[in-house]
């Protein structure tokens, strides 16, 4: 094949090429192949020097047509290309906007937030401690020395020998009362807690407590009944009662479980299981030994305690069967409450 027609064959190529270029990125690479410093166009035009007079003259006008046919061609193309992405970008002011994502509290935060805007509004304050604790205070300064049976009310995941992630709220109370002696306190103690049990519709290895703790002279088992009515009654309903069943911590005595009046005020439903009434809270006032540990003479102040889970309040509030819904992540179910 003699040069010019070369050049020609490079052209038609060329020509045929660009009508399938699809984007400016394809357009360069066209670009750089056959207009380019050292494109097919170019490679051909360097062999000008290498032909006969007559064919050098035919190759340099067919070379001249080509360079003008293509880079037509390809000023051509740029525009439409340039067209086409502005219609794809095209702003049609009619369509409906998109709304954008806005994150929500979870519903565990949410609970918690509302019970301490209840309890700071009765004077209380937040205190927060530790979530990996010592074995000494999430035990034994809570009258629990080692051995203990009733350690066995709590399942624990050690971290080592003597340190454990804490199984309740209650190794806050020695805190506080470190901190605070000798001076009355009134503090919750909201956190995260963990225990080494089964998950099942009402128990997660990892949930939420609420800590209440009260210091100073004067506090009666009355105390602790009147601030958990008022509790109710702003977490729950303006109509709720509350009582004391008899139990067993280590760390109260006497030691109650603490109830309220159910959702059906005492008719009795599936929630309540018929009874009429809800657990919602472990309780007691606090042993003389565990007022000692945390530095007050247990001969002249006394305090109440109490430790609650914060999911099943959460529960109780809104009728939530099963606790492991809070934690699988599906966001069906926590969107409802965000
Ligand atoms: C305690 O943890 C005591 N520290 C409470 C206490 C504090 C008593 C101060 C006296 C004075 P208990 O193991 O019952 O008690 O737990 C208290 C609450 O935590 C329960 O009523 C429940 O609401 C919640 N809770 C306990 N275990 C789980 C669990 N596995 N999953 C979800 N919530 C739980």
């Amino acid at each position: 094949m003699s040069l010019p027609e070369q050049i020609l064959a490079i052209q038609s190529a060329a020509l045929e090429q660009v009508t399938t270029v699809g984007s400016v990125r394809d357009l360069e690479d066209w670009r750089v192949r056959y207009l380019g410093r050292k494109g097919e166009l170019a490679g051909a035009i360097s062999q000008l020097g290498a032909v006969s007079s007559d064919e050098r003259r035919a190759a340099g006008q067919a070379a001249n047509g080509a360079k003008a046919a293509l880079q037509e061609a390809h000023s051509a193309k740029l525009a439409e290309l340039k067209v086409s992405a502005k219609q794809d970008n095209a702003l049609d002011v009619t369509l409906p906007g998109i709304a954008p994502v806005v994150g929500g509290l979870h519903l565990t935060r949410h609970t918690l937030y509302e019970i301490i805007r209840i309890f700071t509004g009765m004077g209380f304050t937040v205190f927060e401690t530790n979530e990996v604790e010592s074995d000494e205070y999430n035990f034994g300064l809570l009258n629990l020395p080692p051995d203990h049976p009733a350690r066995d009310m709590w399942d624990t995941m050690y971290v080592s020998d003597d340190v454990v992630l804490r199984t309740h709220t209650s190794p806050g109370q020695i805190r506080a009362m470190r901190q605070f002696n000798p001076e009355p306190l009134r503090v919750i103690l909201p956190g995260k807690c963990h225990r080494y049990e089964a998950v099942d519709a009402s128990h997660e290895s990892m949930f939420y407590q609420v800590e209440g703790l009260a210091v100073g002279e004067g506090i009666t088992l009355a105390s602790l009944k009147g601030v958990f009515e008022a509790f109710a009654q702003q977490m729950f309903g303006s109509d709720r009662k509350v009582r004391f069943r008899g139990s067993y911590f280590p760390f109260t005595e006497p030691s109650v479980e603490i109830d309220i009046t159910c959702n059906c005020l005492g008719a009795g439903c599936a929630v309540c299981k018929g009874t009429g009434w809800l657990e919602v809270s472990g309780g007691g006032m606090v042993h003389p030994t565990v007022v000692r540990n945390g530095g007050y003479d247990p001969d002249i102040v006394s305090g109440f305690a109490f430790g609650m889970g914060v999911e099943r309040n959460a529960m109780l509030r809104h009728g939530i069967d099963d606790i492991r819904h809070f934690y699988a992540n599906d966001l069906r179910f926590l969107k409802q409450f965000a």
